[in-house]
């Protein structure tokens, strides 16, 4: 069977990379829609070697549709993606607006697949951050069940968009000419040659939107209403990956090997972590290696020493491409396990 596919939001550095990941996982699209606002309505995109002109994004455009991916702001995505369900599409969102609604799950395909069988018309991505530090510290919560997450990450430019790709490089040109930075707009601050530890807004406690975005994801994702999760959110020079480092504490005891173990046989991992070898992309990840694949790579294992039991605590260190699997690829993976 091949089925009307539409992307909202098709313009973007998501919705232009599902498009890639669309004929990557080989998914059979009949007819493509590409929605956008009318600013680029009538450009033209090649998919399979046809040529597909942009359409506005409007309630009728979804009529037909099989499945929508959306990869709109949330005001959009609250906006229309209800219109595209009342149409009769099944559509997976990648923005904010409905991950906590009790009635979507909440889904990345290596952890619960599963739950895409309970959605009511509509399945949401989860945050990049959220989806790259999960997916390796699945199989370690498998093996000791997980309690506590302490985190601080590394976000690349790319967090905010084309936008904030193109404001980094503008930086990293200007410096390297020795002229004066242009204006930040996509960030609150220069980037290059620098680090801005907020992303979203401030909540409760002094925490961000986007630090509290990995307990509240992360305890519907894995099925862990108490899951405590203490998170840093850093801005970082960087064009595409994301990175993380993450201490947990178990349940139950897991040692190193152990960790190790199951760390080099999840799915959806790859792990680096050669501290004797000579090159340093061997030694462990870094975003440089891990951007454009889809991949959550691991490295820097090892015991939590700072733990009063020995063998209760893991640290490692992981790198993601978060236009990939921190967005696009998963939303594209879970189309997959719907179309079966
Ligand atoms: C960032 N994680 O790196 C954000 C971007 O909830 O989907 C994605 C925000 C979200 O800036």
């Amino acid at each position: 069977k091949q089925y009307t596919i539409a992307i909202l939001g098709a313009t973007g550095a998501v919705g232009t990379q599902m498009l890639q990941c669309l004929d990557e996982q080989e998914i059979p699209v009949g007819e493509l829609r590409l929605l956008a606002s009318a600013r680029s309505a009538g450009k033209t995109v090649e998919f399979r070697g046809q040529t597909v002109t942009i359409q506005e994004a409007r309630p009728e455009a979804f009529e037909g549709c099989d499945f929508v991916l959306g990869a709109a702001d949330d005001a959009i995505a609250k906006e229309l993606l209800p219109e595209a369900v009342k149409a009769g599409a099944v559509v997976v969102d990648n923005s904010h607006a409905f991950r906590m609604d009790p009635d979507v799950p909440l889904v990345v395909p290596e952890i619960n697949g599963a739950d895409v069988a309970w959605h009511k018309g509509i399945i949401a991505n989860p945050n990049c951050a959220t989806i790259i530090g999960l997916v390796p510290t699945w199989p370690l919560h498998q093996l000791a069940g997980v309690t506590r997450m302490v985190v601080s990450t590394y976000q690349a430019a790319s967090g905010a968009g084309a936008p904030g790709m193109q404001e980094l490089e503008a930086q990293m040109a200007a410096l390297g000419r020795g002229e004066e930075l242009p204006e930040p707009r996509a960030f609150a601050a220069q980037l290059v040659s620098n680090l801005i530890p907020q992303i979203g807004g401030f909540k409760e406690e002094g925490y961000t939107s986007e630090e509290m975005k990995l307990q509240n994801e992360g305890r519907k994702i894995m099925h862990l209403p108490e899951l405590r999760v203490n998170c840093t959110c850093v801005r970082v020079p960087v064009l595409r990956s994301h990175s993380e480092s993450i201490t947990l504490e178990f349940e139950r005891d897991i040692t190193l090997e152990e960790a190790r173990e199951a760390l080099a046989a999840a799915p959806g991992v790859k792990l680096v972590d050669d501290r004797e070898a000579e090159d340093a992309h061997d030694r462990f990840p870094m975003p440089i290696d891990t951007s454009d694949q889809d991949l959550i790579w691991v490295g820097r294992v090892r015991r939590d020493i700072s733990n009063p039991e020995p063998n209760r605590g893991i640290t490692f260190w992981c790198c993601g491409d978060q236009i990939r699997k921190g967005a696009a690829t998963n939303a594209v993976q879970i189309l997959r396990l719907l179309i079966g």
